[in-house]
């Protein structure tokens, strides 16, 4: 019995004896001659079978063979099975140049016969059905390109001495606002609150002296909206570093990190993302193009377009316009906007004391929204400040203040939506094709 190889690996094998385990894709049950297309996760590869049908005479026949052209015969599409068999390299066979003669079949689990999607159902019954869907090889790149860009974030993390942390998602208060807030009870009369962000306690590390920290994990938004870009879960991209001066310190880091991460996808997976979703990824360049807020909203008003908030932040047009204008100025993809009102951001972003605009940005990425970033307000009796301002009663956040009342550095970070990056780079339409599994307001299964 050959040991296991993946397909990928069988074109640099000599011709010989092999053994490939995968799942079938395609059976072709000709008269003479059986053809199967194995995928495993690596690469597809033919296994051909000169087919033994049983003699109409009632001749003498082998009986191994007879059984093994029928068990290909009776394959279904979406079967795991283990083939041992002789591998030949032949320029003639298109896919990969190499097919195997199958010796043995081992079937691992047989599927059922009618597989349930195709490659053109909607997309909500193909997230019925997720795990049949990601077996198409565009969806397996997706997971092999997130995987390439946290591995990337994480190494200029570690590179930089950042501390890797978890923060708890069960909370005893919101970690934003009241909006969006999933709540459950917890243990008599208690309710806990999921995370809807890392943000206390990432804040809280800059008061344990930890400096520079990140996480990559879940956050959680009871956010009943249908759009493209929101999920009630998804993994949110935070770090946080003690000693910025200002917002720009964040902005700075953040950029070198997606630089660096950018770069990593389109070494690894440039080609094949090319290949398979017709898009060429670019390396942005540094730095990012900034535009302070109400810059950015002159802009969206020389397009001729009226913004429909009246809070003065920009909607998901006004983003697009203004990624149109910086691309079509500067040539670059992201844009860091800058300098919001403080009546649209949290109490806990600090001011500039001149403006009294944010010492914050959010970043956008091809015209969505990637990311929010600000310089934090460390002291304690302007927090207080700030959050009475915004109606929140202090008692609720008294855990939270407490983290300022004992000594803690200026500090700033940014918190970034996973799936959002990952679809944009890829140029998806929507998150749930790069989410795993993805959870809405309606989509709590599988
Ligand atoms: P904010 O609320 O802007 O900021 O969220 C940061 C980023 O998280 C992603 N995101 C989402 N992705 C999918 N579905 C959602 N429902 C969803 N909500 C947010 C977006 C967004 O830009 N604590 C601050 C960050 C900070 O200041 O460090 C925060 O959570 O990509």
């Amino acid at each position: 019995m050959s040991e296991r190889v993946l397909v990928q690996q069988l074109k640099d094998l000599p011709d010989g004896p092999v053994a490939v385990s995968g799942w079938v894709e395609t059976v072709r049950d000709q008269k003479k001659v059986q053809f199967v297309i194995l995928r495993d996760e690596t690469g597809a590869v033919q296994l051909v079978n000169p087919a033994t049908r049983p003699a109409e005479d009632g001749a003498d026949q082998d009986a191994e063979a007879l059984a093994l052209t029928e068990t290909i015969s009776n394959l279904t599409t979406g079967t795991f099975l283990t083939v041992q068999g002789q591998l030949k390299h032949d320029e003639r066979v298109k896919l990969g140049g190499v097919e195997i003669k199958v010796g043995a079949l081992d079937v691992a689990a047989a599927a059922e016969p009618e597989t349930p999607i195709a490659a053109d159902s909607s997309m909500d019954k193909r997230m019925d059905w997720r795990f049949i869907d990601l077996r198409q090889r565009r969806n397996n790149l997706v997971f092999r390109v997130q995987t390439t860009l946290e591995h990337a974030m994480r190494s200029y993390w570690v590179e930089r001495d950042f501390i890797e942390i978890h923060t708890p998602k069960l909370m005893s208060s919101p970690s934003e606002s009241r909006a969006e807030l999933f709540s459950l009870d917890y243990f008599g009369d208690q309710t806990a609150y999921l995370a809807q962000s890392p943000q206390h306690f990432k804040q809280m590390a800059q008061s344990a002296g930890f400096g520079k920290v990140f996480e990559i994990a879940d956050a959680f938004r009871a956010d009943p909206s249908f759009t493209s870009r929101h999920a009630t879960e998804f993994t949110s991209i935070d770090a946080e570093i003690s000693w910025v001066d200002s917002h720009e310190d964040v902005a700075k880091m953040q950029e070198e990190l997606l630089h660096a991460a950018i770069s990593a996808v389109k070494e690894k997976h440039g080609a094949e993302i090319e290949e398979l979703f017709d898009i060429e990824i670019t390396v942005p360049t540094l730095p990012f193009p900034r535009l302070p807020l109400a810059q950015a909203r002159d802009i969206v008003a020389e397009t001729g377009y009226e913004n429909p908030r009246t809070d003065g932040d920009l909607d998901p047009e006004s983003e697009r316009r203004v990624s149109a204008y910086v691309e079509e100025q500067f040539g670059h993809q992201f844009v860091f906007v800058t300098e919001y009102d403080a009546g649209i951001r949290p109490f806990y972003h600090k001011r500039d004391p001149e403006t009294g605009l944010t010492k914050s940005y959010d970043l956008l990425f091809k015209g969505v929204e990637i990311s929010t970033g600000a310089q934090r307000e460390h002291r304690v009796e302007v927090l207080e400040e700030q959050a009475t301002e915004k109606g929140l009663e202090l008692e609720g956040l008294a855990h939270y203040l407490d983290f300022f009342r004992y000594g803690t550095p200026p500090h700033g970070g940014f918190g970034m939506g996973l799936a959002r990056l990952l679809m944009l780079l890829l140029g998806e339409q929507s998150i749930r094709e790069v989410t795993f599994l993805f959870r809405g307001p309606t989509r709590l299964a599988p």
